[in-house]
This record gives C-alpha cells, sequence and structure tokens, in this order.
C-alpha cells in the first residue's frame, strides 16, 4: 500500500461488538492507526480510569487520587520533560527537551494550582509552568501489583514481545509508561523506539494526534538536518517559505484523531506522530511487537546496523588502519554493541525475541496455527528473508490463512512450507549467531 493510500484513510473507530482481535489483526497487517473505543478497549474496568478522574467540574483530574497514590508509593521521583521554547518560539525536538525528575506529590499540588489559577480546561494557560510528566515506568519501577491494580492491557495488543520479561527474564526494564501533563503539554515528531508499534490510552482528558505515515517524514524535514518538533498550521510561519509549503503539504496528508477519555489509540510502525494535550491529560502507553510487528523492527535494525558498520569502517579488519580490529569477527561484535547502545536492541537480541515469540506460538494449544491464521508470524518470515514490507506479511497471512485449517489441526501440516522453512533459518540465524 502506497503512503498516499494510507494518508488519506481516516482511523476507525469501532464498536466492542465490532472489533474483535481478528478484526483488528486485519488493520494491524496494513500498518494503519486504529482507535479503540473504550468498551471495546474496556478502560471503563480500569482502576486508573476509576480513580484518576473526577466527572463534571474541574479539569477532570481527580489530585487527591493521584496524591494518594503518590503517599502509597512513598512519594516516588518521577521523570519530568521542560517544554521551554527557543528564541524563535520553537520548542525543541525529541530528545532535545531538557529533562529532570520531580517528587510525584509536589509534581500534582503543582499541576492543581496550575489549574486552578486558568480558567475552563486551561487552553489559555502557561503551559511552560508545569514540566511534562513523562516516561514514568510504573509497572518497572513499583511492581507489577501496583500496575495492575491500574489497568488491564487490552486483548488486541496482549501478545507483546517486545516485554522482556517474555524473552530476556527479568532485567528489570520495560516500554511501559504512564504520562500525565497539563494542557498544551505535547510531544514532538517521532516514531516509536526501535519501529514499533505503541498504543496509548487516555484516562483523562483530550489529546490531539497528528499522525504521517511512511515517507511523509521527508516532508517534515526542517532545512537543518532535523524534522520539525511541530507541523501544525500555527508553526508554519516560523520556518521560510520552501519548509513552510512541505509542512503544509503534509499536514494536509496527515491522519488527524481526537481522542477522548477512555480511548486507545493504535499506533502502527513507523508512523511519525506528534501529540498534543487538549486539556490536562493521563494517560498510559506500551511500545510493543509480535509476530506481525517483528517485521518492522528487523527492517529499522538491519538499516541501524548498516549505518553503525559504515561509521566504523575505518576501523574494520582489512582497512589498514593501526587501530583496526584483529578479526572480522570482533569487529562484528563491536558494532553489534554500538547498536544496542544505540537503539536498546541487537540483531541477536530480535532473533532471541523472535524465537521465544515462535516458542510461544507453538506452546499454545492450536497457537501456531491460529497465529498463522491471523497473520502472526508472517513478519518472522519477512525476517529471515531480509525482506519486512508489509505487502509480504500480507501474502504470508493469505497462505498462512489457506493452509492453517481448523484450530485444531496437526501443527505440523498446518504449517506452510515458507513459514517453516523461516522458523529453520531463524532458528539456525540465531543459533550461528550473527552473519
Ligand atoms: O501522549 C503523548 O504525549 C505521547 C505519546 C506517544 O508518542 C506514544 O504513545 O507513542
Amino acid at each position: 500500500m502506497s503512503a498516499d493510500t494510507l494518508a488519506t484513510q481516516r482511523p476507525v473507530l469501532l464498536d466492542r461488538q465490532s472489533l474483535t482481535v481478528d478484526g483488528f489483526r486485519e488493520l494491524q497487517l496494513q500498518n494503519r492507526p486504529v482507535l479503540l473505543d473504550a468498551d471495546c478497549a474496556r478502560t471503563a474496568e480500569w482502576g486508573a480510569c476509576r480513580e484518576w478522574r473526577v466527572e463534571g467540574g474541574g479539569c477532570g483530574v481527580n489530585f487527591d487520587a493521584l496524591r494518594a497514590l503518590a503517599d502509597r508509593l512513598n512519594d516516588p521521583c518521577v521523570p519530568v520533560e521542560f517544554e521551554d521554547g527557543s528564541e524563535s518560539g520553537v520548542r525543541a525536538g525529541y530528545g532535545a527537551r531538557r529533562r529532570g525528575e520531580m517528587h510525584l506529590r509536589a509534581y500534582v499540588d503543582a499541576w492543581e494550582r496550575l489549574a486552578q489559577s486558568g480558567s475552563g480546561a486551561g487552553a489559555d494557560r502557561d503551559s511552560g509552568a508545569l514540566p511534562y510528566l513523562k516516561d514514568w515506568h510504573v509497572r518497572r519501577d513499583h511492581g507489577q501489583h501496583v500496575a495492575d491494580a491500574l489497568y488491564q492491557l487490552p486483548p488486541h495488543f496482549a501478545d507483546d514481545w517486545l516485554d522482556e520479561r517474555s524473552w530476556r527474564g527479568h532485567r528489570g526494564d520495560d516500554y511501559h509508561f504512564v504520562y500525565a501533563g497539563p494542557a498544551n503539554s505535547s510531544t514532538p515528531i517521532h516514531h516509536d523506539v526501535l519501529c514499533t508499534y505503541s498504543w496509548s490510552a487516555n484516562v483523562v482528558g483530550r489529546k490531539r494526534w497528528l499522525l504521517f505515515a511512511p515517507g511523509d517524514e521527508a516532508l517534515l524535514a526542517d532545512g537543518r538536518g532535523g524534522l520539525v518538533p511541530d507541523a501544525s498550521p500555527q508553526q508554519h510561519a516560523r520556518y521560510p517559505a520552501d519548509v513552510a509549503a512541505r509542512l503544509a503539504r503534509a499536514y494536509g496528508r496527515a491522519i488527524q484523531v481526537e481522542q477522548g477519555p477512555g480511548e486507545v489509540l493504535f499506533v502502527p510502525a513507523g508512523w511519525y506522530h506528534q501529540v498534543l494535550n487538549v486539556s490536562d491529560c493521563v494517560s498510559i502507553n506500551h511500545n510493543w511487537t509480535d509476530g506481525i510487528g517483528i517485521a518492522h523492527v528487523w527492517r529499522f535494525l538491519a538499516a541501524q546496523a548498516s549505518a553503525v558498520r559504515a561509521a566504523l569502517s575505518d576501523v574494520a579488519p582489512a582497512s589498514g588502519s593501526e587501530l583496526a580490529f584483529g578479526s572480522a569477527d570482533e569487529w562484528h561484535a563491536h558494532c553489534e554493541l554500538i547498536l544496542r547502545v544505540d537503539t536498546g536492541m541487537t540483531r541477536a537480541d530480535a532473533l532471541g525475541m523472535a524465537l521465544a515469540g515462535v516458542r510461544r506460538a507453538r506452546a499454545r494449544a492450536g497457537g501456531l496455527a491460529r497465529a498463522l491464521a491471523g497473520g502472526a508470524l508472517a513478519g518472522v518470515a519477512a525476517v529471515v528473508r531480509g525482506e519486512g514490507g508489509s505487502g509480504c506479511a500480507a501474502t504470508l497471512c493469505a497462505s498462512a490463512s489457506e493452509r492453517a485449517g481448523a484450530e485444531d489441526a496437526d501443527l505440523a501440516l498446518a504449517l506452510p512450507a515458507d513459514a517453516a522453512q523461516a522458523m529453520r533459518e531463524l532458528a539456525l540465524l540465531f543459533s550461528a549467531g550473527i552473519p
């Protein structure tokens, strides 16, 4: 599917009856944004949605409940990001904003004062008066029981291969976050880590998302080697005419989503996006991938690995440099380590993650047949073939659906030859290390 076609499609809002997990898989295979409503994602049952909201009045945030949580957790330090703009008024881009920490209680108190000082939804408040509480790892820092009391995974995103517990054991890190911030706080244009998917559930408030289909990021270049932080129309005049014209084009092609309380947005792999908290907001989000998404992760890692190898070519064994590594193996291993520093993962990590995912699918009764029929694992085959396009995934999905047959079919028979071959190669590649 071309970027042109993708960019003209609007997100789909489906209700609980119509959006089965299999229905979602179809949209996931097309790598399209999807907005799940609260019934479908079952967010009304979440502790966070029951406790952190106040209906009818104020800004919607239950500050007392947040303070009670701070007390239960011994008033932890939480990460915050400052939104100050540059002299030209342009806010810093993704990863370039000043970061720090605050005690949760102090943050909540300051937020409540700010909320009381402004009017209504707070659109006229100075958002720079309070940083944005961002990337708070509640599960990692406070335990599964604390996260479980706040929310449950929507079933659509439950097969999470990125969750380190499923492939690395308990190393303790995760990609599970709570965000909380006043009206006008924002996240600049970026795509998600490792080209994974994300889902983001709004607990309180409204967010405005702009989503740019893969490829459209070329339109977002700031003319100085980076991307603009914000492509919304109010910003265009801050740039030279040629940049402004491109931004107008990008904006015209973007998918705009107004996400309300309880709704959950699926952000597809590789889609650049920016987010504005239209009102005071609290949200929960995870990065994740699975047997479909792994193709995107692999393609991203392969491109990054090439860039690392190019950057280190002057110390490759055959380079003639005095500083050169003694053997090709050593040099390759070093390149992969740099890859892990840059991205959080080596290619061996990604294959290990994929193998663990395939093994889990096999272990579930009928799991592999079901996964193949649903199109998951198509990405694995794409990975070992060195491909990774969604076209390939869709073809494999069709062939898998044809052959997988009944859920309780013999797994060996249910496995399409190309997928079986792909898995053999996956195992081989992994046990042989990095080629
Ligand atoms: O809510 C936000 O400010 C940003 C969330 C985001 O970028 C994501 O979930 O991928």
